[in-house]
């Protein structure tokens, strides 16, 4: 009964742990593509710690990742990491800014390029701030920029999880200690 107990709650808790990964397929299915509305995709897309980049494109392109100075020129010099395999994926392993273009500068200058925003919370939030939100885009209105930092909250949503994480192995501690 007891190791029922035990398996049940340590299947729940890796449930919870993982349950908030998301693999993103870059562009869904027109994939990492010069044709894909990628500013479209990302849009109303809050990437989170955990959360996957897949990037599936045809022998013609490439993913680098770039600096945010390259990003901007799509200067593919000191990229820094590159893949030409046709299916990369990029793990989102901490918050902040992450640059992505096509090795192939002239596609990237055509706008083949990808800036995701990687908030560092484990709990899915519902109200995230969409990254790259352009002018007429739906969530917000015309001039509002990303001031709406999500670090701050980020690290408060961190430190829940954090506890929450630690009650629940008190609650373990206290619940098989007993037994
Ligand atoms: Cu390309």
């Amino acid at each position: 009964m007891a190791n029922l107990l035990l398996i049940s709650t340590i299947l729940l808790f890796f449930y919870a742990l993982t349950c908030s990964a998301t693999v993103y397929t870059v562009g869904d299915n027109s994939g990492w593509d010069i044709s894909t509305d990628l500013d479209s995709w990302s849009r109303g897309k809050t990437f989170s710690v955990g959360d996957t980049l897949l990037f599936q494109y045809s022998q013609y392109h490439s993913v680098s990742e770039l600096t945010k100075e390259n990003y901007k020129g799509c200067n593919m010099t000191n990229a820094l990491q590159s893949s030409s395999n046709g299916n990369t994926s990029f793990a989102l392993s901490s918050p902040g800014d992450r640059y992505f273009a096509c090795g192939n500068r002239l596609h990237c200058l055509g706008g083949m390029k990808l800036h995701v925003n990687v908030v560092g919370n484990a709990v899915a939030s519902p109200i995230g701030a969409p990254q790259a939100a352009q002018p007429g885009g739906f969530n917000l209105p015309p001039g509002s920029s990303r001031t709406n930092n999500p670090s701050s909250s980020s690290v408060l949503n961190r430190i829940r999880v954090d506890s929450l994480v630690m009650a629940f192995f008190g609650v373990l501690v206290i619940l098989f200690g007993v037994i």
